[in-house]
């Protein structure tokens, strides 16, 4: 079949809309219809370069869709079911899937490293070139082709556009809060960098009854964002010091987590500076390969402090966004809020744009 889709031909050059060629999916495949894709800074970091990617490729790997196709042996989806892509295509089987930390399976690594699906080729193509795979998800596309592991089935009365925005941004945000750092009510917490995922850790810090929920982001509009989604004070560090106003609002200590949620060494060193002792400070923002930040050991262990990763929010994917679907639909959980713009998929780049502009908590396209 053919669609349309946005490819990223060279680094730093805007997405271009292509027709291409779509291949049936094979064994253990699912070809999805797409329905809505939330714009990613992680899509930007593909784009920029500061993540490699085999070119040309299809970005996108935020998203929701309906099931159009299955290939031989799949079992688990059929024509027609609602799904939500994941970004870490897991095993289910592995130590860390039994472990309960399927973003750590190594399952998918092929995929991400080639931008080819397992037997080594491509589902896109264009005037019989090929065109790869993006953590095996491309769905800046009508159509794409992702392993059966790559899905996870959707409630069919949840809207597609709202349930994409779990698939990335919000499972990454509310996740790093519930699950990798483990937030208790009455704890305080720093979000440094109020974008689409920030501000999930700022309503993942309001969901568990963390406060002080500190927000500090350099645009105005998204501390009034913040300020919406729970944070109880906000910081903007280009007219007051970071450090100062966390440390006034946490008794001269800090805060008892300090999340950065942009990708910069400096906000990284800041958060590290502005998390107390005995603190954890969690990495969430993807910095650009090669990003190295000088550490203290001694004072490290003389504060005690702790460093944390985390991919994915750190979830038990399969467990976890069921229910973060269902705080939606309790009403606990916001999705309709942080969604900013609706754009077409000829206007993907104006996604990027804005997303750089700072005036947008999520774009999302509307295929
Ligand atoms: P975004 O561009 O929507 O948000 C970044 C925010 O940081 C914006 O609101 C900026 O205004 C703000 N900002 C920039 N510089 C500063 C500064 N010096 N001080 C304070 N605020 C600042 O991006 P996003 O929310 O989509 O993604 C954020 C990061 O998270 C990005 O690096 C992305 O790649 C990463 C990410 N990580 C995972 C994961 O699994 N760990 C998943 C998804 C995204
Ligand atoms: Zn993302």
């Amino acid at each position: 079949m053919r669609a349309r889709a946005a490819v990223l031909t060279e680094v730093k050059k805007p997405l271009e809309i292509w027709e291409v060629d779509i291949d049936p999916p094979r064994e253990g495949e699912v070809l999805v219809r797409v329905v809505a894709a939330g714009v990613c800074h992680s899509d930007l970091h593909y784009i920029q370069g500061d993540l490699e990617a085999v070119l040309p490729a299809v970005p996108g790997h935020e998203g929701a869709g309906v099931v159009e196709a299955v290939g031989s042996g799949v079992t688990r989806f059929q024509p027609g079911d609602p799904v939500l892509f994941v970004f870490r295509a897991f095993c289910g089987q592995c130590f860390y899937c039994l472990n309960g930390r399927p973003a750590l399976c190594d399952f998918s690594n092929p995929i991400r490293r080639t931008g080819r699906m397992f037997d080594g080729t491509t589902r896109f193509h264009r005037d019989g070139q090929d065109v790869h795979h993006i953590l095996g998800v491309s769905c800046f596309a009508e159509y794409t082709v992702v392993p059966e592991q790559g899905l996870l089935k959707l409630p069919a009365d949840v809207p597609l556009d709202r349930a994409a925005l779990v698939g990335c941004g919000v499972t990454t945000g509310v996740g790093a809060v519930l699950f990798a750092a483990g937030v208790r009510p009455g704890e305080s917490v720093l979000v440094i960098g109020c974008g689409g995922v920030g501000l999930n850790v700022v309503q993942g810090a309001a969901l568990v009854g963390a406060g002080p929920i500190i927000a500090a982001d350099i645009v105005p509009q998204k501390l009034e964002w913040a300020r919406q989604l729970g944070a109880t004070h906000t910081v903007n560090p280009k007219e007051q010091d970071l450090l100062e106003a966390v440390r006034s609002l946490t008794e001269g200590r800090g805060a008892d987590y300090a999340f950065e949620v942009i990708g910069r060494a400096e906000t990284i060193q800041q958060a590290y500076a502005a998390t107390r002792k005995g603190g954890t400070m969690v990495v969430v923002g993807l910095t650009p390969m090669g990003t190295a930040i000088p550490l203290d050991p001694l004072d490290l262990l003389r504060s005690e402090k702790t460093i944390k990763g985390t991919v994915y929010g750190s979830a038990n994917l399969p467990r976890d966004i069921p229910r973060l679907i269902e705080l939606y639909r309790l009403g606990q959980l916001k999705l309709d809020e942080l969604i900013s713009r609706r754009l077409r998929l000829e206007e993907i780049n104006q996604g990027f744009e804005a997303m750089l502009a700072g005036s947008v908590a999520r774009s999302i396209i509307v295929l």
